[in-house]
């Protein structure tokens, strides 16, 4: 039976060395906690570190350790402390993390972790590979592993690989500054599906795929030679019941039930009127989540504010992280002393404005912080999505509480109703943080009723099923291309069925499908390969070939002229037959060439890169070599200029592969292909092309014709091939 692998850097689970055995604890984070419900519900292993360095073990417990994974379908990766060290504390956490929340002055690029986290991506693969089967779905997650898809992929091409990054990918601006930006982008690109929590990074993303690979992108799809791979946004939900369900119970708890923290804050609370009312914030103790500035700002709140000197108290929980790094260990330190010196400054004997844990605390006590205060401040910097947010609200049983939630956070995106405030704004803050205090009952009502009924809704499971769904039906769509594509045998087939027909036509198109595209059209000139290949068709009896070209009648006389092949030029206003001259195929006219040729240079002027082709009988606008982004966008507002224009004129615009033409309407391949066979009966009628104008002749003609488009875009053709050498492979079957 098929199943699910998980990966991801750390398995979802804490391993301790005790003396009787090996203990196993369940690990804190947003994967560790949003995944674990889809681990346990489905068939499934996950793959990861285990938290043990090699140099940890001797065989007697590896064996040991080995076996208490295997009863979670955990699997691990070994990995030594070197590994850690370069992999892990270096390139993870000291290059990636900053660069991708946009703290460029922490990031650090060194060659030797570079070299080892591409080793460890590599062990990695190793053990993925020694589990993977047929049929399986694998599943990577997180920036630990950009380069895990590649690997995967090389090995097993068809494998069904998702990829989800749960940090936000940065802005292209930022991403090109990192020197191996190719090979990772590369690296992630060996998966079918790509998601990011929201739609920003997918957008960040594939602006960097297209500027710094030049990948062709078609709304979220990348084309790659030969695969398609998919990129959306899956916003990432909770475990919404957990949380709920937990509130509920907690808050049914006799005294003597309670927790020790519960009890302590319970004798807080009762103490009369001058209630002192809790804002909370949860995180762990990382420089993008802004706690400093938190700090700061709680501190101008009550500068700004002293009549909530005594009524209000921030409990913070910064639960210890990467305290190896350096950046984290100064963080700890001024954390430490921000807390001790606003401590200081506003303390008074029945109230003390802070109550900081640096520690990680058990699930039930998370649960009494959630449900014992009335506001939650969260003001990361930056954060992928941010799950206590989330959780804070799914634990608000009466619905009453308020969240005040970063801007900078995935999760503000979807939680309009909270308060989302710019953490860098301190006023803003101040502000926000009296308004939360004093916010009615009815309003805290009113908005937590929304934000409930939408967290329970997208939930962690329906994110996870969406994500694997959407995986499925990339695979179901593959498989669709696999059906058409052109295999061994349907060569055979086609090249029997042509050696035994009496007359056959082939129509080819150039650019695209004989010869690849270059940066400048004048240098695809064909190469004596593609002559031998028309020549050994040409020179077959019975057979007709056709170069059909939207390219303009000058340059392909040029050519082919010294050919007696015959020729199709400007999407089928010109025909030259064999050894004949050119005649127009069309009534077809170019005065209004005037009209719109000094729009089209008026946008070349404008748009760097770009170039007008002036043919006999259309203009066409090039942008191939302008900048992705404005190519398109002027691309967009140079057709709403002359679809204005050409209104009540027999013109029409045709969309290429990043060019726009103008033309007289009603010329097209598939009206010229139609005219030939209009002429003759043939028992073998082949095309084949890679454009959209192809597409019109792959249209008209009979059901009998063998259509063939080039690449994996969308057609009405019977069959695919991969790229030109596959045209080639397939025209020289024919014989
Ligand atoms: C990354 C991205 C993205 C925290 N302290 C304790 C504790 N936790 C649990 C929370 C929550 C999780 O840890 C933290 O999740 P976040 O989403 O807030 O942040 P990261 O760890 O940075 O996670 C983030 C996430 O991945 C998912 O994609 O949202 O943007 O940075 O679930 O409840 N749990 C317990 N004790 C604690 O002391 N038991």
């Amino acid at each position: 039976m098929s199943k699910t692998i998980i990966i991801s850097n750390r398995l979802p689970l804490q391993l301790k060395i005790r003396d009787n055995g090996i203990e196993t604890t369940p690990s804190i984070g947003g994967l560790a906690t949003g995944m674990k419900s889809v681990h346990s519900d489905n068939d499934s292993i996950w793959i990861g570190w285990s938290g043990l360095t090699e140099e940890e073990f001797n065989l007697e417990l590896k064996n040991q350790v080995t076996a208490a994974l295997q009863k979670h379908d955990c699997v691990g990766v070994p990995l030594t402390e070197n590994d850690i060290d370069g992999f892990y504390y270096g390139f993870s956490n000291n290059t990636l993390w900053p660069l991708f929340h946009y703290f460029m002055e922490y990031t650090q690029f060194e060659k030797n972790t570079w070299e080892t986290y591409k080793s460890v991506n590599q062990k990695f693969a190793d053990v993925v590979l020694q589990n993977l089967e047929d049929g399986d779905t694998v599943w990577i997650h997180d920036y630990q592993l950009l380069l895990l898809p590649e690997l995967i992929r090389q090995k097993k091409p068809d494998a069904s690989i998702g990829f989800f990054l749960h940090i936000p990918f940065p802005s292209y601006e930022v991403f090109r500054t990192i020197p191996c930006r190719e090979e990772l982008l590369k690296g992630m690109l060996g998966a079918d599906l790509i998601g990011f929590h929201t739609y920003d990074y997918e957008r960040h993303f594939l602006s960097s795929v297209q500027r710094i690979l030049g990948y062709e992108i078609n709304f979220n799809n990348i084309h790659l030679d030969n695969r398609i791979v998919k990129v959306d946004s899956f916003p990432m939900g909770i475990d919404y019941d957990k949380f709920h369900d937990a509130a509920v119970s907690h808050n049914q708890k006799e005294k003597k039930d309670k927790t020790e923290i519960q009890q302590e804050i319970d004798k807080h609370l009762k103490e009369g009127s001058n209630k002192a009312k809790l804002i909370l914030s949860i995180d762990r103790l990382d420089y993008t989540k802004g706690i400093a500035n938190r700090l700061r700002a709680f501190e101008y709140f009550l500068d700004k504010h002293p009549e909530f000197k005594g009524k209000a108290r921030l409990v913070m929980l910064a639960v210890p992280s990467r305290a190896n790094v350096p950046q984290y260990q100064l963080l700890k330190n001024e954390i430490d002393q921000l807390v001790g010196r606003i401590n200081g400054k506003f303390a008074e004997v029945s109230w003390t404005p802070i109550w900081y844990f640096y520690r990680s605390l058990p699930f039930e006590n998370l649960i009494d912080l959630y449900t014992s205060s009335e506001v939650a401040l969260l003001t990361p910097i930056r954060d992928g999505m941010n799950l206590v947010a989330k959780e804070y609200i799914a634990s608000q049983v009466d619905k009453k509480g308020v969240l005040i939630l970063s801007e900078m956070t995935g999760a503000s995106n979807e939680m309009s109703e909270a308060l989302i405030i710019n953490p860098n704004n301190f006023e803003e803050i101040a502000d926000t943080l009296k308004f939360a205090l004093e916010m009615p009952e009815e309003e805290q009502i009113k908005r937590n009723s929304a934000l409930q009924k939408r967290l329970k809704r997208y939930n962690v499971e329906k994110w996870a099923n969406d994500f694997i769904e959407a995986l499925d039906g990339i695979k179901h769509d593959t498989k669709k291309y696999t059906l058409k594509k052109i295999n061994t045998k349907v060569r055979n087939e086609i090249a029997a069925n042509y050696n035994a027909a009496k007359s056959k036509i082939l129509f080819l198109d150039y650019d695209g499908t004989m010869v690849p595209f270059e940066k400048l059209p004048e240098n695809a000139k064909p190469t004596q390969r593609v002559f031998d290949i028309l020549d050994a068709l040409h020179n077959q009896s019975n057979t007709k070939v056709i170069i059909i070209t939207g390219r303009d009648r000058d340059t392909i006389q040029e050519w082919f002229g010294h050919k007696d092949y015959t020729l199709i030029t400007e999407h089928g206003a010109w025909l030259k037959e064999s050894n004949k001259d050119w005649e127009l195929m069309e009534r077809v006219d170019n005065k209004w060439f005037e009209a719109i040729a000094p729009i089209l240079e008026s946008f070349t002027d404008s748009t760097p890169g770009s170039l007008v082709e002036e043919k006999r009988y259309s203009l066409a606008w090039h942008f191939r070599n302008v900048d992705p982004d404005l190519g398109k966008k002027r691309a967009n507002s140079l057709k709403t200029t002359i679809q204005q224009l050409i209104a009540n004129h027999n013109l029409e615009i045709l969309e290429g592969d990043k060019v726009l033409e103008i033309k007289v309407s009603g010329v097209s391949k598939g009206k010229s292909a139609s005219k030939m066979l209009s002429e003759k009966e043939y028992d073998f009628i082949f095309a084949i092309g890679d454009d959209w104008t192809d597409e019109h002749m792959f249209k008209e003609l009979p059901n009998t014709a063998y259509t063939v488009k080039v690449g994996l875009k969308k057609t009405v053709a019977q069959y695919y091939v991969e790229d030109i050498d596959q045209v080639y492979n397939l025209l020289t079957a024919f014989d």
